[in-house]
């Protein structure tokens, strides 16, 4: 899988290459992020990539032509491709666009800055806007870290050793019980017994349960879409009339 980011900041991304998972599955050849730098295509002098908005108000806007010049020198890897513009106004980036994501073979990714890119780049060129939450940042490049980060740990080989992310939290819809490793004793606080029992089997009811409780205090809405089974159902109710801890 190929990753294309064009943006106006490409060294923000060399430790997010150089480091994470992303990072390793490059080293591994499993995916290729090239970074093109937007100025590289601006004209004149002076290399100009944003301008006054038509119409007056504040701020500027990123011109059209060097961002759509970006565009035209990435190669076409061969499969299925995407242009995604990063943006506050885009949807919201889920586990499920992630996973729809990491079937496409070529990723194009446009990292905005300044109020934001001239209209005709997203009539011409774009597939997808998105946004990766409801909080306001100076520009799409973390944005583009996050998708490049979530996407490419799904692609398999990727995550060599580590725990499939069939396991993680948001694939079955609920959040992660609560970890514990040595010491069993930390500041009074003991390790919960039944973890040290050896039962497999309470230890699994438990760590169900803990799930379902920490879901159901801290995020109520993604109970509604979680796969439950019966058996989660009926500890929801055991919690619900105080039986369950
Ligand atoms: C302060 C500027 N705002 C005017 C009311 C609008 C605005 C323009 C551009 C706010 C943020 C940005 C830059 N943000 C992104 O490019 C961005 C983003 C975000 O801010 N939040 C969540 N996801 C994303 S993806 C790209």
């Amino acid at each position: 899988m190929r990753f294309d980011i064009l943006t106006l900041f490409p060294d923000l991304f060399s430790a997010f290459v150089k480091e994470t998972i992303p990072g390793r599955a490059v080293a591994k050849g499993l995916i290729d992020i090239h970074l093109i730098d937007i100025r590289a295509f601006a004209k004149g002098p002076h290399r100009v990539t944003d301008d006054r908005p038509y119409g007056g108000g504040d701020g500027m806007v990123m011109k059209a032509g060097p961002i759509f010049r970006a565009l035209q020198s990435i190669e076409r890897a061969g499969g299925p491709s995407r242009v995604i513009l990063l943006s506050p106004q885009g949807e919201p980036f889920t586990q499920a666009r992630a996973w729809e994501l990491s079937g496409i073979e070529q990723l194009t990714l446009i990292c905005g800055r300044y109020e934001g890119v001239d209209e005709r780049i997203r009539a011409e060129c774009v597939d997808l806007e998105l946004s990766i939450g409801d909080y306001v940042l100076s520009g799409g490049e973390l944005g583009a870290m996050v998708i490049v980060d979530a996407v490419s740990r799904l692609i398999p080989g990727v995550l060599g050793g580590e725990r499939s992310n069939l396991e993680d939290s948001f694939e079955d819809g609920l959040l992660e019980y609560p970890h514990y490793t040595r010491p069993r004793v930390f500041r009074d606080r003991e390790v919960p017994p039944v973890l040290l029992s050896g039962d497999h089997e309470k230890i699994r009811v438990w760590r169900r349960t803990q799930a379902l409780k920490r879901t159901l205090e801290r995020r109520p809405d993604l109970l509604e879409k979680a796969k439950l089974t019966e058996e989660d159902r009926r500890i929801l109710a055991d919690l619900a009339k105080g039986k369950a801890t």
